[in-house]
């Protein structure tokens, strides 16, 4: 008996930890309330068809369940069912009363046969999202509504190559490309910026940019007989 208890209990914490985010969308209007960025699953297994999608053949007999998402602040947010078992469609609606108005983005297949959508949604604005199924297909979805991550900025980099030439007072600098950040990531340099300095630690005078690997300046040394000069990639 002891064993048996063990055992149920064994089941018991399973189910909990395997289901514990299963939060099943309903079936029709109303939408689950969600009202910050989520994740769920969830099952179309046995729901109804009470909508379609524009770009989706034969939704309109695939079951569906929707979500009412109305985010607090504006993302740029990207909408995925791609952890979902079954070929999937992805329609967003805005406007009026559930299921919304109109429909503002609508996806088949991006991530194999599963859908996302990547668009910005409007803090305060009420949106419905339906998962539904192309042609009859039904299944278990995983859904995620995640904010777009902005790019990391790469910190500039200064070339490590500079070549310093002089004629009369001109100044010529000429250096290799940069191709990667200070990390090793290989990345796409925009422009060069050049600045000049008295001394290595002192501020620096920014000279101008170059979109090439050389600068030239005119009148630069003149009234500078001792300079020193760093040129940092920009991307
Ligand atoms: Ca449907
Ligand atoms: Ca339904």
């Amino acid at each position: 008996m002891k064993t048996l208890f063990l055992l149920l209990s064994a089941l018991a914490a399973f189910w909990l930890t395997a289901f514990a985010d299963l939060d099943q969308a309903n079936d029709a209007c109303p939408g689950t309330v969600e009202q910050s960025l989520f994740t769920d699953a969830g099952t179309t297994v046995g729901r109804t068809s009470d909508f379609s999608c524009s770009c989706l053949p034969g939704s309109n007999i695939s079951p569906d369940v929707i979500y009412e998402y109305t985010p607090s602040v504006t993302y740029d947010t990207y909408v995925s069912l791609c952890g979902s078992d079954f070929d999937t469609g992805l329609s967003i609606r805005t406007g009026g009363a559930c299921p919304g108005t109109t429909e503002i983005a609508c996806n088949d297949d991006s991530c194999g046969f599963r859908s996302a959508i990547r668009l910005f949604l409007n803090g305060g604005q009420t949106y419905w999202i339906i998962v539904d199924g192309y042609n009859g297909a039904q299944g278990n979805y995983q859904i995620s509504v995640v904010e777009v991550a902005p790019p990391v900025p790469h910190p500039p980099r200064p070339v490590n190559d500079l070549i310093i030439q002089t004629f009369g007072d001109t100044l010529s600098l000429r250096w290799s490309p940069v191709t990667t950040d200070v990390n090793g990531n290989p990345i796409s340099v925009w422009f060069y910026r050049v600045f000049a300095a008295e001394s290595l630690s002192g501020p620096r005078t920014y000279l101008g940019l170059s979109y090439d690997t050389s600068f030239v300046r005119a009148d630069e040394l003149a009234p500078n007989p001792k300079r020193f000069y760093v040129v940092t990639a920009v991307n």
